[in-house]
């Protein structure tokens, strides 16, 4: 890295559903709080979202979905690079060198590959399988530093190194090996009804998941209907996984401590406890959700965002590519 250059951070998010309250305490605050230290790259990856049943007028509304929730929870664009992975050349044509390193049996190995396929009726397409590797190129691509991920990712993180270790083996250096980024606050949020299982916008009870837009009296109710456990207890423990939770969302949110929130609510019982955790998680989504209703009109403003940041991926992404082009044997294209 030469001097004053910043490190460079990069990850994605599938334009799958409405954003959780999980991807925005477990993930988007943390990001906007490394566009001072980084220089990031936030893909919104519309290509990773076809390896599924879909439809595509939906994905086109959650794609502008997705980014609006992004700009709305502070992501800001003059200060990152935020732009669709199907308007950057590059991301599919490294993903086909890499497949060609890959060998087939790591690829049905992978945990979300075996999980998604095994669902019954799922159409089990070579894209699906393919996945990681495609997830490997979006890192790859920019030579990303460090890639905030979170526990359900790191065995497809991991796939990348090697991906990265394999090319540089076997022609020459040129990629980083990337790192795996954990963020402070919020690693796991778990569903409000099963707090076994992480919060989720893809389930589709919907009282699991407190989604970005969701209006406060949906947040109270959904907060006030959550699993707790048994006793009238708040206090963390392995025995208390729904107050646990509940507790994190408090904490992550606030900003405070889990132990001074167990003092406060010590012997309050959890009535009280939950209608404190839900004004405040509505205090929070407030700004958000007034600054998304604003964005998701202004497609002005979403355009510029888009091209912008597709013009800068694209300059970093020709760069790659020309190397690996280069180091794999192609003629260069002629002019
Ligand atoms: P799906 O629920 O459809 O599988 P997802 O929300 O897990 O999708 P992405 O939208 O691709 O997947 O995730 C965006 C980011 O949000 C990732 O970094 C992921 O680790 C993080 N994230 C998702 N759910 C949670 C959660 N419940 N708690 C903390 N972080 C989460
Ligand atoms: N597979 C990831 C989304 C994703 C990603 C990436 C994350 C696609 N490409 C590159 C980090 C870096 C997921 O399902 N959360």
């Amino acid at each position: 890295m030469s001097q004053g250059e910043k490190p460079l951070i990069l990850t994605g998010a599938k334009p799958s559903g409405e954003l959780t309250l999980g991807n925005y305490l477990g993930a988007i605050k943390n990001w906007a709080v490394m566009l001072e230290e980084y220089e990031c790259f936030f893909p919104i990856v519309d290509l990773h979202a076809i390896t599924v049943h879909y439809v595509p007028a939906e994905l086109r509304r959650r794609t502008y979905q997705c980014l609006a929730q992004y700009l709305a929870c502070g992501l800001d664009p003059e200060r990152s690079h935020i732009f669709l992975q199907s308007h950057v050349t590059g991301h599919t044509e490294l993903s086909w060198v890499l497949s060609c390193l890959t060998p087939v049996g790591d690829l049905h190995r992978m945990t979300q590959f075996k999980e998604k396929s095994s669902v019954p009726g799922a159409s089990v397409n070579a894209g699906l399988l393919y996945y990681p590797v495609l997830m490997a190129a979006d890192i790859l691509l920019y030579n990303a530093d460090r890639v905030p991920v979170g526990e359900d990712q790191k065995q497809h993180l991991e796939l990348a190194r090697n991906l990265a270790q394999r090319f540089n083996h076997t022609y020459s250096d040129t990629f980083k090996i990337p790192e795996p980024f954990i963020g402070k606050t919020g690693a796991r949020i778990m569903s409000l009804q099963d707090p076994l299982r992480k919060m989720s916008k893809s389930e589709d009870s919907p009282g699991d998941a407190i989604l970005l837009p969701d209006p406060p009296e949906v947040i109270r109710k959904k907060i006030l209907s959550a699993v707790t456990d048994s006793g009238r207890e708040v206090r963390r423990g392995d025995d208390k996984p729904g107050i646990s939770n509940l507790l994190n969302i408090f904490s992550a949110v606030t900003g405070r401590a889990v132990e001074e929130l167990e003092k406060e609510f010590a012997g309050t019982g959890y009535g009280a406890f939950k209608n404190a955790l839900a004004d405040s998680v509505i205090a929070e989504l407030e700004p958000v959700q007034d600054r998304y209703r604003r964005i998701i009109e202004d497609k002005t403003l979403m355009h510029r965002v888009l091209k912008e940041g597709a013009e800068a991926a694209q300059a970093r992404a020709y760069r790659t590519l020309a190397k690996v082009s280069r180091k794999a044997g192609f003629i260069e294209r002629l002019r």
